[in-house]
């Protein structure tokens, strides 16, 4: 088969116009036992996350406070994310940078928690700043020493 210039011309036009999301990578993180591995995931603006091997798990973006509040430890203008329990989930692409904390419910008093950094870890300081206790902080530290 032959093609024509101007095919190969719209062609090309269309997979620079496309070259973001063609690049976009998934990024496969296993639950293994009561961790998440890897536990601090790095990943540029536009990816996903796929987690695997999640048969009695779960990952959860939001964190319930002593007060039973709610809070999650996602950019400004990013949208969390929660599982059914047992299911491989793969996040909608990651287009908001900075880290983004989540939790596996059951296995949260293991410390069954992870992050994942979507470019620069903008609010990482902000955070650390509300003083973090517990799984929350050893995972707030974990993901510190990974940007370090
Ligand atoms: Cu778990």
């Amino acid at each position: 088969m032959k093609y024509g210039k101007s095919l190969i011309g719209a062609l090309v036009g269309a997979s620079v116009l496309l070259s973001t999301s063609v690049m976009a990578e998934n990024h496969v993180v296993n639950a293994e036992v009561t961790a998440f591995n890897p536990l601090v995931l790095k990943v540029a603006p536009g990816d996903t996350v796929s987690w695997e091997n999640m048969n009695g798990h779960i990952v959860n973006t939001i964190f319930t406070n002593k007060d039973q509040s709610k809070t999650e430890y996602i950019p400004e203008g990013a949208k969390g994310f929660t599982s059914a329990m047992g299911e491989n989930f793969t996040t909608e692409p990651l287009t908001v940078g900075g880290v983004y904390l989540y939790k596996c419910d059951p296995h949260w008093g293991a410390g069954m928690g992870g992050s994942i950094i979507v470019g620069e870890p903008t609010n990482l300081e902000a955070i650390a700043a509300t003083k973090p206790k517990g799984a929350l902080k050893r995972l707030v530290k974990k993901t510190q020493k990974a940007v370090k």
